[in-house]
């Protein structure tokens, strides 16, 4: 009788063989995003993996949200006074902004996008500053190298690139700085995402690439944008190690930043973190969301609110009181206040300085455009 191989293999026990290591192992988010806050501001059993960052720095964190929010509404009432071309408001997502700003070092880079104000003024960046793009003006408003922050970027996801070159350069000269790239759920389908998480992966620049998904690019919502069971997922392909957490938790997002942010300090590469969160308000003021979403979705996200939950939480921990509550709102008041009065006076800013400062020789291209708004200046002045 022959024995087939199958019969021969079903006859011996199996031996077991040791089991190869998951090349995966520490790339792979959980299965369900990071939360150290339930959603009504109470603390849930405390995890090895993430420890609680220090009251201290969460009570600073509240301040500079309350503060951030109050920024926020002021320039979007700016936008309707006709002071600001244009603003993309960042309400709901304070955690993620200022989360993203507390987790560095004042020498770290951060790299924005068009949504990144508020970080950018929790940063400590003059809100005028910040501000000077969205009015309309050529430049950013502040001195990038100077504020470790690049220009807030426009064109989707270009920012990834250009931070993982701007921290490759940094570790190769021996320094551990580390750049955090603020970067929408829509931007993550874009090539310049792929290229920079890649680029980063392999070069090993300290990265830490923060996707804010606040479920909609423009209006498209986060159903037609990917297939991925979470962005975070994104990473595990090119070697990232991936983190999702609840965006509406600030303490948990600040956890979770903490640690991928130690992780590139350290040298090990970039670290991919998507927060779950909502953007409350329309697009930009030149946007009507309810063309493409429910009123209903908005309001069950309203009682997701982060600012309310970092209080419920400092309240019980004794950090805060109804005197501490009533002196951050005034400090958020006199902040707007500020704001609105250096916001009012319209800057004199003088056309021709558009082609200043765009090369150190100007092109014969240049020069002759500047000549033709320079006539087409002094001809409206004559007919004035
Ligand atoms: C390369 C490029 N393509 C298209 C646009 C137009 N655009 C501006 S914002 C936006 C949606 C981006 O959504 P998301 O990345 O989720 O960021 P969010 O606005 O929600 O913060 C689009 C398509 C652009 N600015 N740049
Ligand atoms: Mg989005």
């Amino acid at each position: 009788m022959t024995t087939t191989p199958q019969a021969a293999r079903r006859a011996s026990p199996r031996k077991r063989r040791p089991s190869a290591p998951d090349p995966s192992a520490g790339l792979l988010p959980q299965t369900e995003p990071v939360r150290l806050l339930n959603p009504d501001g109470t603390l849930l059993p405390a995890r090895a993996d993430y420890p609680e960052p220090p009251v201290e720095a969460l009570r600073e964190m509240y301040r500079r949200m309350v503060v951030g929010r109050r920024f926020d509404a002021q320039a979007t009432a700016l936008t309707k006074q006709g002071r600001l071309a244009v603003y993309p408001s960042s309400r709901g997502q304070e955690a993620c902004q200022v989360g993203g700003v507390l987790a560095l070092r004042d020498d770290d880079w951060v790299f924005p996008t068009y949504r990144e104000s508020m970080a950018l003024t929790a940063r400590g960046i003059d809100p005028v500053e910040v501000l000077t793009l969205l009015r309309g003006d050529w430049h950013c408003g502040y001195d990038p190298a100077q504020r470790r922050t690049a220009p807030q970027c426009t064109p989707l996801a270009t920012q990834c690139v250009h931070a993982a070159g701007l921290a490759y350069g940094e570790s190769y000269q021996g320094r551990d700085t580390v750049a955090l790239v603020y970067i929408g759920d829509g931007a993550t389908s874009e090539g310049d995402f792929h290229e920079g998480v890649n680029f980063a992966a392999v070069f090993k620049a300290p990265v830490v690439y923060f996707v804010q998904n606040n479920r909609y690019a423009i209006s498209v919502p986060l159903s037609r944008q990917t297939a991925a069971p979470s962005l975070a997922y994104k990473g595990v392909g090119y070697g990232v190690p991936s983190e999702q957490v609840d965006g509406n938790d600030p303490v948990a997002v600040l956890a979770v930043l903490n640690r991928a942010v130690a992780h590139a300090r350290a040298g090990k590469g970039p670290y991919l973190v998507e927060a779950h969160t909502y953007r409350m308000e329309p697009h930009t003021n030149a946007d009507d969301a309810s063309r493409y979403r429910d009123a209903e979705e908005v309001e069950a996200w309203r009682d997701r609110d982060p600012l309310t939950r970092l209080e419920t939480y400092l309240r019980g921990r004794n950090m805060l009181d109804d005197a501490a509550v009533a002196e951050i709102a005034e400090q958020a008041e006199t902040y707007a206040a500020q704001l609105r009065e250096r916001m009012n006076s319209q800057p004199t800013v003088d056309p021709l300085s558009l082609f200043d400062h765009v090369y150190a020789q100007p092109t014969p291209q240049l020069v002759e455009q500047r000549e033709q708004v320079r006539a087409e200046l002094a001809a409206s002045e004559e007919d004035a």
